[in-house]
């Protein structure tokens, strides 16, 4: 008997130290979706059940996973994702296993690397897809559920790729406030040591999604076609109230790509979110990412009212400390105006978390630019850094710039060989580092910046007793952060 007509599948990845492991939105937005529409449905959260894409981690899950699947069979589909570069190992494994356990079940596979055009080659050969999703995913998969229950063929199924055919358009759900709220499940999640805000329960939400900007190393401007779409603030304010009343929950992480999405309007922008806010009977703490370009344009009275409903922490991707680095990846701010605004948040809110990330590597990258950027980091007062060496995706203008074979089997073949587990094609191109050096940039990096004392001052005033708990992990960042999460 089928117990569950779409079984949902979150493939692992390699989890970094001191990540957290937070619940799948994609794939709750999904199954709210198909449940409303009369499916039944289960999430397998392998990315909880194992934190890594070493050899004896994948196999205990896929282990698990065979006799989750066996245990309760599903009916119509299984659905694998959100796929990205770095799951391709478990992805693999996860499609071997579905192949054995249920061979004639669908399967289905959505979410970034399935939305960028050229990778069905690697889908439908080695994955054995039966069928991509590209972008939003809620409306096709409930088509696709009803044609398996009505067995009608996958050909007939708009919005979606059937093997032989490519991805020529992405869904885009523009009315994001006619979708139901995502269904979650709760328990067991934890947030980033960076982005833990010390008031449990916490629940992760998107306000909008796309991204307006096409920075060159980065996928999610093309995602979704480069369409951009906010959810009404009346509809955010719903679910946060639902998330506190059904989950009790106190803090929010928006994961929006930026929450704000231009500098232009960002007073007006504030009001509204201000004056919806205002509206909530309890109040919540809250956080989001910003660009630099967007950092700037923040007046100190806007960041007192940010901060007087929720808003607790803005994490900016910061990139580089040189400016021509910096405008390379598609920030083009200067260092000295990222410096003032920093300054003047924390003049006028003193206990407004500010964070940044920082990338290595590049065209024109050098140790001396390197060691700038670190320079720079350690300059700004940011309660966290996080430095990653240049990662190159798929589908991004990096990509092409870098490597003239596009065939997806190549950069795939790459990445099921490589030695290091991440499941990252790290950026070796034109003139840069080795990877080898460029990763011992970033193990100093994370040293100069966390060994300060000045740092360890400021943690401690601005985190109080959490600051005792973070120490361990902040410490295995400087040994390698890379190194599996399952020592944080
Ligand atoms: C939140 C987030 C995370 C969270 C949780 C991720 C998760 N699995 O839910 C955390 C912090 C854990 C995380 C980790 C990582 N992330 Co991340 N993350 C994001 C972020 C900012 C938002 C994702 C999100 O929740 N969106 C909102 C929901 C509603 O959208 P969605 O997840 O895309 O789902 C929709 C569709 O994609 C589709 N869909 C998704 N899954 C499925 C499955 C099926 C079967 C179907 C049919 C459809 C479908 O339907 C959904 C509803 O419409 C995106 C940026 C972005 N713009 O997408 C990056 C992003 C997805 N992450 C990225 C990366 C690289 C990583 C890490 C590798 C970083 C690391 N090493 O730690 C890991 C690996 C994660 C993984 N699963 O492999 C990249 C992926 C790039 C690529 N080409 O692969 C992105 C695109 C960021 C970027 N711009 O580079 N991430
Ligand atoms: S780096 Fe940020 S602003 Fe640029 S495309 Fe990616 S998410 Fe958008």
């Amino acid at each position: 008997m089928n117990d569950v007509d779409l079984v949902l599948i979150h493939p692992p990845y390699h989890r970094r130290n001191g990540s957290g492991v937070i619940f799948p939105l994609g794939l709750g937005y999904i199954a709210a979706a198909a449940m409303e529409a009369g499916f039944t449905v289960r999430i397998i959260d392998g990315a909880h059940q194992c934190s890594s894409l070493r050899k004896d981690s994948l196999e205990q899950f896929l282990l698990l996973l065979s006799q989750e699947l066996s245990a309760s069979l599903p009916g119509l589909a299984i659905g694998i994702g959100p796929c990205t570069t770095s799951s391709v190992r478990s992805i693999k494994a996860i499609s071997e296993v579905c192949k054995v356990v249920c061979p004639r079940v669908p399967l289905i596979y959505g979410g970034p690397l399935a939305s960028i055009p050229g990778q069905e080659r690697l889908f439908f050969e080695e994955f054995s897809a039966s069928a991509l999703v590209p972008g939003d995913g809620e409306y096709a998969v409930c088509n696709l559920l009803t044609a398996l229950q009505r067995n009608v063929s996958l050909e007939t199924v708009k919005h979606i790729v059937n093997p032989g055919s490519t991805i020529r358009t992405c869904n885009v759900v523009k009315d994001l406030d006619a979708l139901p709220f995502p269904h979650r499940k709760t328990g067991g999640y934890r947030l980033s040591v960076r982005r833990e805000l010390f008031r449990p329960p916490f629940a992760t939400m998107v306000a909008s999604r796309g991204c307006p900007y096409t920075c060159p190393f980065c996928i999610s401007g093309l995602l979704r076609e480069g369409h951009y779409h906010r959810r009404s603030l009346f509809n955010v304010t719903e679910e946060i109230v639902q998330l506190q009343s059904q989950h009790n929950v106190r803090t929010v992480v928006f994961y929006d790509d930026t929450f704000f999405p231009s500098s232009n309007n960002l007073s007006a922008d504030i009001q509204s979110v201000v004056q919806s806010f205002k509206r909530l009977a309890e109040p919540i703490y809250w956080e989001i990412e910003m660009r630099p370009d967007i950092l700037i344009a923040l007046e100190p009275h806007l960041v007192k009212q940010l901060f007087h409903i929720g808003c607790r922490q803005i994490n900016v991707g910061i990139e580089k400390g040189w400016h021509k680095g910096r405008q390379s990846i598609g920030k083009s701010v200067a260092s000295e105006e990222i410096r003032t605004a920093i300054e003047k948040i924390r003049e006028s809110e003193p206990l407004m978390r500010l964070t940044g990330t920082f990338i290595l590597g590049g065209p024109d990258e050098t140790k001396e630019t390197i060691r700038e950027t670190v320079d720079f980091a350690t300059s700004l007062g940011l309660l966290f850094a996080h430095f990653y060496p240049l990662e190159v995706y798929p589908g991004t203008a990096l990509f092409a710039q870098t490597y003239s074979r596009v065939d997806p089997l190549w950069w795939y073949e790459q990445v099921m060989k490589d030695d290091l587990p991440w499941g990252e094609i790290v950026y070796e191109g034109g003139g840069s580092l080795h990877r080898d050096e460029l990763l011992r940039c970033v193990a100093e990096a994370y040293k100069r910046f966390y060994q300060r004392p000045a740092w360890h001052d400021q943690a401690q005033s601005q985190l109080g007793k959490p600051y005792d708990d973070i120490i361990p992990t902040v410490a295995t960042w400087q040994d390698d952060r890379f190194a599996l999460g399952d020592k944080s």
